[in-house]
């Protein structure tokens, strides 16, 4: 509960920032497949399903996860018309991102921190 409520304390406050990275999940594919982001602020990682099949977001990115306890999760499933977010610490380096799905394996891109 104290991990929830600081949380939301350092996200609502004045001196926080931090950038949003959307990608849209279709049937077969992820957009955009290329995204740079800032190694200066927290990246708030945001996964819209717009098409008709179950999708399950997955990148290395998704270590970083701020405040998951017990340990972050390895990859966001979404359902259709669903989306799904992550906060994650802004670690530069190249993230490949994928759908873990079978049969998915032409769903992929890269999330670049710079
Ligand atoms: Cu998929």
């Amino acid at each position: 509960m104290a991990v929830v409520l600081f949380l939301i304390a350092s996200m609502s406050g004045c001196e926080s920032r931090e950038q949003t990275v959307r990608i849209v999940a279709e049937d077969f594919r992820f957009t955009p497949s290329e995204v740079h982001v800032s190694s200066a602020y927290p990246i708030r990682l945001l996964v819209v399903n717009e098409g008709r099949e179950r999708h399950e977001f997955k990148t290395a990115l998704l270590a970083h996860q701020t405040g998951m306890s017990p340990g972050p999760s390895s990859s966001l499933p979404v359902a259709p018309n669903q989306k799904v977010e992550a906060l994650v610490r802004p670690i530069p380096g190249v993230y490949l991102f994928y759908c873990a799905r079978r049969g998915h394996a032409g769903m992929s891109g890269t999330i670049i921190v710079e």
